[in-house]
């Protein structure tokens, strides 16, 4: 057995169930196990490493930097944060943005925004707002965040919970319309869920949210962190539907597969609730995230990753619909975001997973039924092409093993 897997068996807590791979290096879409042999890396860290491992410019952007100027804390200003927001603000169309470092952290910005915004502009009465989110969601693990979830699991003794947050049904706009009140402040909500399963909502349905929002003075919020920065095949998901959220929140491909760094943007009347003292972080905003960042956006809009994406992912969902088996129950997908439901009574996506790794490529399932296929946007159709022959096989395989059982 690898030492690798054994010590980090040993003294990491066990949060997760990784598959018994050891990864010592990556490149682009490869990445290398401890015995030198190669994966393709289908599932991206969950869409953060959308530039592809060790993208040159990025790493040069992350040497140049650490070689001049790290961390300062927000205590002062540097000159790498301002252009770096500037940026992201222009990209997004928002007009101020509020660093963090991963995605929760942005996230509980995202609520605290939404709250002290409630109480100071909509007038809602003291420690009353309600913030609605929507079945099936993922937005983090913080105590607060696991607080509306609806996952048992990711709740189980880590209470008291957070109260003030309602949970409506995903997709359903009459839900959202149903269980907003003059306290509610926010709407919460993923344009695709990626935790939930690769779970697209019907057509429509983030226009009429941002309708109703509206209507009722709500703020529309949309967590970007998976979706966004070309993943689905735009630049935003937000912007299949044309739709221009109060808040968002952005995280993952932000850091370039190099680095934690994530965001809060929003109009100004939003920011402006917050003060000096009322949030921060130490490593928020640090100069070498900034420029790490900067670079990974700029790298994003040269090399036109969002059209990429948009392309590759309905080549790969057309190659992967020609892939006759009896396990597949459904594929979905927005741009390189692609989810393969395993019908659960004729075989588990844990194994479909176990198996494309065996043959050098790494995915992940997802609630125990869906293997998620998210490369770094960098891949070729080539490379596609393996990777789809790859699950052909994988699943011929296991009809086979099940017919003869
Ligand atoms: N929002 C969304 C939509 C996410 O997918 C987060 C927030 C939280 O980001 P951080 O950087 O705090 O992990 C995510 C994270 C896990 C796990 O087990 C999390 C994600 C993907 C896969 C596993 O915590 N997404």
């Amino acid at each position: 057995m690898s030492s690798g897997l054994e010590l980090e068996n040993q003294y990491c807590a066990h949060n997760y169930h990784p598959l018994p791979v050891v990864l010592s290096r990556g490149e682009g879409v490869y990445v290398w196990d401890e015995n030198g042999k190669q994966y393709l890396d289908m599932m991206s860290a969950y869409s953060a490493v959308s530039h592809g491992h060790a993208n040159p410019r990025l790493v040069a952007a992350l040497k140049n930097q650490a070689e001049t100027l790290c961390i300062v804390s927000r205590a002062f200003y540097t000159d790498k944060l301002g252009p770096f927001l500037k940026l992201a603000c222009e990209l997004t169309g928002q007009d101020m943005a509020l660093p963090m470092n991963t995605g929760a952290e942005a996230v509980e910005t995202a609520v605290k925004a939404a709250r002290r915004w409630g109480y100071e502009s909509k007038g809602i009465p003291a420690d009353q707002a309600e913030i609605i989110v929507c079945t099936g969601n993922f937005h983090g693990r913080t105590t607060t965040i696991i607080s509306f979830s609806d996952e048992k699991e990711y709740q189980k003794n880590f209470g008291p919970l957070t109260p003030g947050f309602k949970v409506v049904q995903y997709g359903d706009a009459d839900a959202l319309e149903k269980a907003i009140t003059p306290n509610t402040a926010a709407f919460l909500v993923e344009p695709i869920q990626g935790e939930g399963g690769i779970v697209i909502p019907p057509a429509g349905y983030l226009k009429r949210c941002q309708q109703l929002c509206r209507d009722h003075n709500v703020l529309l919020i949309a967590d970007e962190i998976q979706t966004g920065l070309g993943r689905t095949g735009r630049l935003l998901a937000c912007d299949h539907e044309g739709v221009k959220p109060d808040g968002l929140i952005l995280g993952k491909a932000l850091g370039g597969g190099i680095m934690p760094v994530s965001m809060f943007l929003a109009k100004k009347e939003v920011m402006d609730i917050f003060v000096p003292g009322t949030h921060g972080s130490t490593f928020g905003g640090n100069p070498l995230a900034a420029a790490v960042g900067t670079e990974a956006l700029t790298i994003l809009v040269e090399e036109q990753l969002a059209e990429r994406s948009a392309e590759l992912g309905q080549y790969l969902v057309e190659q992967l619909h020609r892939i006759d088996s009896p396990l597949i129950s459904e594929i979905r997908g927005a741009g390189l975001f692609v989810g393969i439901e395993i019908d659960p009574a004729l075989g588990s996506a844990r194994e479909v997973c176990e198996r494309l790794m065996a043959r050098g490529l790494l995915s992940k399932e997802t609630h125990e039924t869906v293997v998620r296929l998210a490369p770094p946007l960098v891949v070729t159709r080539e490379q596609l092409d393996w990777a789809v022959e790859q699950i052909r096989e994988v699943l011929q395989e296991m009809d086979e093993v099940r017919l003869a059982s």
